[in-house]
């Protein structure tokens, strides 16, 4: 048994993500959280709202709210969407926590402390109009990298390139839309990340069996010397962990708080203390899983997260970890994804383009979107959701060959032999046959969910699926039933048994179907993982009762699927 820590990255509190958020680090850290535990590993699952920044403040001002309120408001709309999608977090703390506010003015004071950060006086836009500094978010303009219009001040969406607000051409307020500004001198901290560039390098260049992704990513940006500039880890705003060293106070940073992403990935390990505080598991209970000293040695860390985030993963968090100089558990395995796309183009929450996840949990369970994101999730590209690409995943995989499948063999055993797995026969060569190939494709699967390599393991689970549906149509218990009832007994029993298998197989996928399935069997959720196939189909004995569950998976029909189609295109 291993200790394994899993981190998603931070959904930011502004809003509803949609399900392309979803896809790329919620959901499949998710799959993989539900596959260790179910190996019986020691899982520790860790997820939290993003909660400062300007886009915090931006959504509340537009909301007409106080930004703390807001914040709160919004940590519990994610928290019951996350607990719909069935997203097994051990905790889904707060970065606006106490506990992030200790730990994130301790990285400030020991960075300090190891000479890696520097006074430097800034020029920055100031507004007039709005009587106040406009960093990052609160400013918009033209990027000088490739003139699209609506460029951040933090960073272009178009091309992705990191800005400071003073690079923007024809730059005008976001919030006023005042282009009187003007650059003023102000106070910041800097991060003196290229003094560990070299450190970084090694570190980056000795993870062995890193997606490309990953590594690419980093490797860029230290190639490129662009992210690992020196930057700035406070902001003039009013909303944030107030800058400080430590708990003292840091002459000449009053009234300034640390930028959003130096403290976000600090909320990985502070969420940890909030769910130790919460579970009354001490100081101990969290710095096991975050301190190499203190028994974090043999913790594996895997981090998810899409592809923009990569860089502060590989480069910034780690630096801030590593120039510490205290033992910090650094995460042993990154991994990203691309981003999916919506009919073509991109979602949209300004016009109302493609699917956010409220919406989709008020369309169907949840089962049916894990399962279509995650066999479809973009891993080695982009991918696309479309109506028709999902209404065929629901149809084909979940409705025609899984649910299809329970339902046949469990409305056949009851009306031959009633609802308890039937006596007789023994399995003849078809069952060792299917035996042989189920164990094929079981390896295939542990394999790739181990990897994290998901559309790897959603194909090999929809094999396994495959095997049970032909395995029944070749062996036809239903013609057996009067030469020979008792091999038709025995045939039924080894589907009933498949039955049970998949719905160990495919928990951590379609939790709550495999939830259903497990209950009209009469069992729990502490069904072990198959030790072999083999022994799997042989698990439960005649004479087992069991319910016949009601339909697993409705059908998408054409009608609706158009009508969905029409919801979500949007305006325009
Ligand atoms: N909040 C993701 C985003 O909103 C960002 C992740 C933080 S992870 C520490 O793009
Ligand atoms: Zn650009």
């Amino acid at each position: 048994m291993a200790r394994i820590l899993i981190t998603s990255a931070l959904p930011y509190i502004n809003g509803i993500k949609h399900l392309g958020n979803l896809v790329g680090s919620q959901l499949p850290a998710d799959l993989h959280a539900r596959y260790m535990r179910a190996r019986g590993h020691e899982v520790l699952f860790i997820c939290a709202t993003d909660e400062h920044g300007t886009p915090a403040e931006l959504a509340a001002a537009k909301a007409g709210e106080p930004v703390a309120e807001y914040c709160a408001r919004m940590w519990r709309v994610q928290k019951d969407i996350a607990d719909g999608f069935r997203l097994s977090f051990d905790h889904f703390g707060r970065s606006s926590s106490d506990r992030n506010r200790r730990l994130t003015q301790h990285f400030a004071e020991r960075l300090s402390a190891a000479g890696l950060i520097d006074e430097v006086m800034e020029r920055q836009v100031y507004s007039k109009a709005d009587g106040r500094f406009l960093p990052d978010r609160y400013i918009e303009g033209t990027c000088p990298n490739c003139g699209y219009e609506k460029a951040r001040g933090d960073q272009c969406e178009n091309c992705t390139k990191q800005l400071d607000p003073t690079d923007l051409i024809n730059p005008r307020s976001a919030i006023s839309g005042s282009t009187d500004l003007e650059v003023r001198e102000t106070k910041h901290l800097h991060l003196r990340q290229s003094a560990m560039r070299a450190h970084l390098r090694d570190w980056i260049d000795t993870r062995e069996g890193w997606p490309v992704l990953t590594t690419s990513i980093a490797r860029k940006w230290l190639d490129d010397g662009e992210g690992l500039q020196d930057r700035s880890i406070t902001r003039d705003l009013d909303w944030g962990i107030p800058v400080q060293k430590g708990e003292k106070p840091w002459p000449g940073m009053e009234g300034k708080v640390f930028y959003v992403w130096f403290d976000a990935p600090i909320e990985y390990i502070a969420a940890t203390a909030e769910w130790a505080d919460a579970h009354g598991l001490g100081e101990d209970g969290w710095r096991r899983w975050w301190r190499a000293d203190e028994g974090a040695g043999d913790v594996r860390y895997t981090q998810f997260m899409g592809k923009d985030n990569v860089p502060f993963h590989t480069l910034s968090f780690p630096a801030t970890l590593m120039g510490s100089a205290e033992p910090w558990k650094l995460v042993d395995y990154i991994k990203s994804f691309n981003y999916l796309n919506y009919e073509g183009g991109k979602f949209s929450t300004s016009s109302g383009r493609g699917v956010f996840m409220d919406q989709a949990l008020e369309i169907l369970p949840a089962d049916y979107w894990r399962w279509w994101l995650l066999s479809n999730v973009p891993e080695s590209s982009d991918s696309d959701f479309t109506w028709e690409s999902f209404q065929n995943g629901v149809n084909k995989d979940l409705a025609d060959v899984l649910g299809n499948f329970v339902s046949r063999i469990t409305k056949f055993c009851r009306s031959r032999f009633g609802e308890a797995l039937p006596e007789g026969g023994a399995p003849g060569p078809e069952e060792a046959e299917l035996a042989a190939e189920l164990s094929r494709r079981l390896a295939e699967y542990e394999r790739a969910m181990e990897a994290i390599e998901v559309r790897r393991a959603a194909q090999a689970l929809r094999a396994i699926w495959v095997a049970g549906n032909e395995y029944l149509q070749r062996a036809a218990p239903w013609t057996k039933m009067k030469e020979s009832p008792e091999e038709a007994a025995m045939i039924v029993r080894t589907g009933l048994n498949l039955v049970r298998l998949y719905a160990i197989l495919s928990r951590p996928f379609i939790p709550d179907a495999a939830g259903a399935m497990l209950t009209a069997l009469g069992l729990t959720e502490n069904e072990p993982w198959p030790e072999s196939a083999e022994a799997a189909l042989a698990a439960l004995p005649s004479g087992h009762a069991f319910t016949t569950p009601d339909v697993l998976f409705a059908k998408l029909d054409d009608e609706r699927r158009e009508a969905l189609e029409a919801r979500f295109a949007g305006k325009g």
